[in-house]
């Protein structure tokens, strides 16, 4: 008798190849967030806003409607295609460096007007695919190859903090912070994006998952010592948990 022990999930493709540096949780995000589509059996009627950086080949990876949104542009394109096609699941994927340099202005003029999309934004405290730059998510004394001596407050200023920032718009409906760096971090981001996707349905505002990722290329480490600078590094200036949850009443 033969027993299945591992299949790809549906709304990824078959043939679908991984392109991500070894250690890299961009694909572990990829394939949970396709696990709960299935899940929810509601792959037929989502709409993914891709962005640039890693995450430009998602349509190598998703067998789903995809929309390719320009640098830091996914919530802007986003909302235009949650108006259009209000009964679609519509959710971005972006960096951080997408989410919050050059797109957060877009980012948080969505979430504050309330539009009901989820912003799936993947913080690997830097510009992972133009080689490792600072993002405004990088941590103090973190060294890129634009603050080779570590981030100083005095010259590059203090990291942005992406849920704490969100949770104050009245338009967020669901903000959360999550991690992939053990088996029991990675169940709990299943359980956040499928909270933000069924916040989203039931029509409350704007959700936000932000999930803390490693860049072992980029950061120089290896992939098991990657998930170990989250814990001991990332960990206290990021809490993970709920930054806001709006209950049904209060739609
Ligand atoms: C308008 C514009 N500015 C700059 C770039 C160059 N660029 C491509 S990817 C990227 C950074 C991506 O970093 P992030 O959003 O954090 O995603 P990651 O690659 O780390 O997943 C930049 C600056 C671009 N493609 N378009």
């Amino acid at each position: 008798m033969e027993t299945l022990v591992f299949q790809k999930p549906k709304s990824i493709h078959k043939d679908c190849k991984v392109t991500f540096c070894p250690g890299c949780d961009h694909g572990v995000a990829i394939r949970i967030i396709a696990e709960v589509l299935d899940e929810m059996n509601i792959a037929d009627k989502t709409i993914v806003v891709s962005s640039i950086g890693c995450s430009v080949f998602l349509n190598d990876y998703y067998n789903l409607d995809i929309v390719e949104a320009p640098h830091g542009r996914a919530m802007a394109v986003a909302t235009g295609v949650k108006r259009a096609k209000p009964d679609k699941l519509v959710f971005t994927y972006q960096g951080d460096g997408d989410f919050a340099s050059i797109g957060l202005g877009e980012s948080m003029h969505a979430i504050s007007r309330g539009e009901k999309v989820t912003a799936i934004c993947i913080n690997n405290t830097n510009y992972g695919m133009t080689g490792g730059q600072m993002a405004p998510t990088t941590i103090l004394g973190q060294k890129t190859t634009t603050t080779v001596n570590g981030r100083d407050a005095e010259v590059q200023g203090y990291p942005i903090k992406i849920c704490e920032m969100a949770s104050t718009c009245e338009g967020a409906a669901f903000v959360a912070r999550c991690s992939l760096d053990s088996s029991k971090e990675i169940e709990n981001t299943k359980r956040m994006i499928r909270k933000a996707f069924e916040s989203q349905l039931a029509g409350q505002g704007a959700s936000v998952i932000e999930i803390l990722s490693t860049c072992p290329t980029n950061w120089k480490l290896s992939p098991q010592e990657s998930h170990e600078r989250i814990r001991k590094e990332l960990y206290p200036v990021f809490p993970l948990g709920i930054y806001k949850e709006k209950t049904s009443k209060q739609v």
